[in-house]
């Protein structure tokens, strides 16, 4: 059994180094906060790792390098697959169990009652335990969440100064219908906009922003290639506000991508935002934010909004994308039903949605 004591300013730092140098197997024993000699408040973890486990891998698994048969023989392979689903099987037990430890830990080292039932409703609306350990304070008094942790876009202003935004994300996410609603929105302001659509490949892709141009009375352009961007911006030079559509991406059409990033590039978007649909499982998000093109967005905002019971993942989609929020959406009608992200906005969303949930 080796125990050690691992330091951090905040709780959750103090536990992700001790994963980080003892795995998932470690062992939380218990954790201490004091005050360091410059006033900051330290948390000290005492983590202990089994190593025995090591020793009992080692005796129970087939010995093959000193065996005189060169190949495994069937016998052999089934049991070291045994031997490693129920290892895996007991690493899926530790780590969930962990999970829900480094939960009770942080809910137990809030200050107060009010702070803890804050941690609750916080992780019930999907906020990860960490970030609804910090976030708990405030929420329990209904300050707005995450003003000085969450990063915040910073708001357009296309009649003082020109913009050009480009909407990206999972297929069918709704980058369209926000590009109607910005478009309806800026136009009743009389900002003189262009729509543009990158998403010229699929059947149907262009038709419901040509709809809406037709409708509000806005140049729409599609835009097949590169090559074609100046002669475009050319035509429509006297825009403020310059909204591009894409066809967003989906794992079986991603050899689009190069083409349509060589258009984004062209066509010097100075705000490439990333779209993702709240109802989607949080993990499936994580797993968006790994896509090639994130590296290229300046933005994140959410759709569907409306749609989930758990809105809260979008704090953790934002802290691990690194992006800074943006526009948000809940629900198909145009133009409402849109609106920019603040920090007030976060609380509000979160509260209503557990008065909801407690109706
Ligand atoms: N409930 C709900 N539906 C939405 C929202 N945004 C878009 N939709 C609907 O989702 C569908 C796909 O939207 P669309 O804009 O075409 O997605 P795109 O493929 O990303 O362009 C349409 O039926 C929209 O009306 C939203 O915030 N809430
Ligand atoms: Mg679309």
């Amino acid at each position: 059994m080796r125990i050690k004591i691992f330091t951090a300013p905040r709780l959750h730092e103090a536990l992700a180094k001790v994963r980080q140098e003892m795995g998932p197997d470690a062992l939380i024993l218990d954790r201490q906060q004091t005050d360091s000699a410059d006033g900051n408040q330290l948390w000290h973890v005492h983590a202990a790792l089994d190593d025995s486990n090591e020793s009992d891998h080692l005796q129970s698994a087939p010995d093959r390098s000193t065996t005189s048969q060169p190949a495994a023989t069937p016998d052999t392979d089934a049991m070291h697959h045994h031997h490693t689903d129920a290892t895996l099987e007991r690493l899926e037990r530790i780590v969930e169990g962990l999970g829900n430890k480094e939960s009770v830990n942080l809910r137990q080292a809030l200050g107060s009652a009010d702070e803890q039932e804050a941690f609750d409703h916080l992780t019930t609306m999907g906020v990860s335990a960490s970030h609804a350990f910090d976030m708990a304070s405030d929420f329990s008094q209904q300050l707005p969440l995450g003003q000085k942790s969450i990063q915040w876009g910073n708001r357009i202003n296309p009649q003082k100064e020109p913009c050009t935004l480009l909407f990206t994300g999972p297929a069918g996410c709704g980058k369209s219908t926000l590009i109607a609603k910005l478009a309806a929105h800026y136009s009743m302001k009389g900002v003189r906009i262009a729509l543009l659509s990158t998403d010229t490949e699929r059947m149907g892709g262009l038709d419901i922003l040509k709809a809406y141009a037709g409708t509000l009375g806005i140049d729409f352009h599609p835009i097949r290639k590169a090559a074609d961007a100046d002669k475009i911006r050319m035509r429509i030079k006297s825009a403020q506000l310059l909204l591009i559509d894409t066809e967003g991406w989906s794992p079986r059409r991603d050899s689009n991508l190069k083409r349509q990033s060589d258009v984004w590039d062209a066509l010097h978007c100075n705000r490439r935002i990333l779209l993702l649909p709240a109802n989607m499982d949080e993990e499936d998000g994580m797993q968006q934010l790994k896509h090639p093109a994130i590296s290229k967005m300046t933005d994140i905002a959410f759709s569907r909004l409306d749609e989930t019971q758990k809105p809260g993942k979008i704090i953790n989609w934002s802290f691990a994308s690194g992006l800074p929020m943006s526009y948000c959406s809940f629900g198909p009608e145009v133009p409402e039903q849109m609106g920019w992200l603040n920090a007030q906005g976060l609380t509000t969303l979160l509260s209503r949605h557990h008065r909801e949930s407690m109706a």
